[in-house]
């Protein structure tokens, strides 16, 4: 065996065990009252993400790379995503929290067996130990749907950690995005997911990126303009949803007195001015962005922004260069429990000095999730290809609860546009006007 092939085992054992880390965090945080209760339509119990994320290691390592008999093959249907939607999982025979535990523990022991005896340069699926990585990537995925779970429960705060960093520079006004090509997602990231390939040039105009995400305070300023009672801000689709939803604020946001509060995993406190503003949905920022005379980017701008190096003419994996995100980089991997102040990360600046593009919030981008051009679904329609559709819209960057396994320069999220649980917020651009250049 290679001494690559070695260190490409200790990486993907280490990183399974990193996610499984994280997991136990999450569903040992409450009692196993709370694991099975659903604490809202929009979320599975977490006793079902465990379970589920134990199922899919078992589909592909265990069965499909390993070739093993199954460890149980009468669950399969409970865990499929496409069989139950989130409102009903409640209400199946799923399996408890000790044996789903017990159930997640089996399936990694024999993963971590197939692991030391598969050969990684085989078929596709394992080469560079694909498989594995999309397994890591899957439970971390999870994992942030359990932490958006978590901040969703009511009761007294079970998670704690370490508050972000405070600003350290500057980060108000706009970036100027020069006009041109530039090379949009991937044929050379290992573990890139398959809606993130082909790599592509895509000729973006000359525009302005805000540096950093919109904040509270700049938020705030929408809403005391009445900008939630203005149907001019807003799309036709945007303002029904407002209208149906009686949306006047982000989610979690409560007035009290005169000052907001919000409530994050069970504490609540002033909103902070200077952090981006999150839990709001693609229909509020794009009312933000009408009203300020500004627009959301697209993702082939945001790309641009965040991966494009002018100096050397080639996109990156990350703003600030090839290297994995350090955390003096970005706000990732649930090491916090909010969004740091804008201007807390310069490191992880691109070269245009664009800020906290990856990490903090998800970012609202106005473009539809759809294939790249040459798109082959792999391994299954069911990860990416199924959701090609104008209904959704794409959000880049990761938020604080966003693993770096799962997080990168070309990774797409998407979600519907009226979706408000999950970590996102956004930034504004605008068009260069003609012969512009600064
Ligand atoms: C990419 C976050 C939209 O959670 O629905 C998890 C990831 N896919 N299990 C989701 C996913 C299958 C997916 N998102
Ligand atoms: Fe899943």
């Amino acid at each position: 065996m290679t001494v690559e092939t070695e260190r490409l085992r200790t990486t993907v054992a280490a990183e399974l065990d990193r996610a499984r880390r994280r997991t136990t965090t999450l569903t040992e945080a409450v009692d196993d009252d709370d694991l099975v209760r659903q604490h809202s339509r929009l979320m599975s119990p977490l006793v079902w993400d465990l379970a589920h994320v134990g199922n899919q290691e078992e589909l592909w390592l265990v069965r499909d790379v390993g070739g093993r008999e199954p460890v149980r093959h009468d669950i399969d249907e409970l865990y499929d995503a496409f069989q139950h939607a989130r409102v009903d999982r409640p209400a199946l025979p799923l399996l408890g929290p000790a044996e789903a535990r017990a159930y997640v523990s089996t399936v990694r022991d024999k993963a971590l067996d197939v692991l030391d005896a598969v050969r990684l340069d085989g078929r596709p699926l394992v080469a560079e130990g694909f498989a594995f990585g999309m397994i890591v990537q899957h439970e971390q995925q999870h994992d942030e749907t359990m932490l958006a779970t978590h901040q969703l429960r009511t009761g007294a705060p079970v998670l704690q950690a370490e508050p972000p960093p405070s600003a350290r520079v500057p980060a108000t006004g706009e970036a100027f995005i020069p006009g041109g090509p530039f090379t949009m997602g991937t044929d050379t990231e290992p573990w890139a997911l398959d809606n993130e390939r082909p790599a592509h040039v895509v000729d973006v105009p000359a525009f302005h990126l805000d540096v950093a995400p919109v904040t509270n305070a700049r938020y705030a300023e929408f809403i005391d303009a009445g900008g939630y009672d203005d149907p001019r801000w807003w799309s036709e689709a945007g303002w029904a949803h407002r209208q149906r939803a009686s949306l006047g604020a982000p989610l979690h946001w409560h007035r009290d007195g005169d000052r907001w509060v919000y409530t994050r995993f069970g504490r609540t406190t002033p909103v902070v001015p200077d952090e981006p503003v999150v839990h709001v949905c693609f229909h509020e920022a794009q009312a933000f962005a009408a009203w300020a005379g500004r627009r959301l980017p697209t993702e082939a701008e945001w790309e641009k922004a965040a991966r494009f190096d002018p100096a050397t003419g080639r996109a990156r994996r990350y703003p600030w260069g090839d290297e994995d995100p350090q955390p003096r980089h970005a706000n990732l991997g649930q090491r916090h429990l909010a969004p740091a102040p804008v201007g807390a990360y310069p490191d992880g600046a691109s070269p245009y000095g664009v800020q906290q593009l990856i990490g903090d919030v998800w970012e609202w981008t106005s473009t539809d999730f759809h294939g790249y051009p040459g798109f082959r679904a792999f391994p299954y329609r069911e990860y990416s290809e199924v959701f090609f559709s104008p209904e959704y819209k794409v959000l880049r960057g990761g938020s604080f609860g966003t693993d770096r396994a799962a997080c990168r320069g070309t990774f797409r999220n998407w979600d519907y546009p009226i979706r408000r649980q999950i970590f996102a917020g956004f930034r504004c651009a605008r068009d260069a006007e003609p012969g512009e250049s600064a």
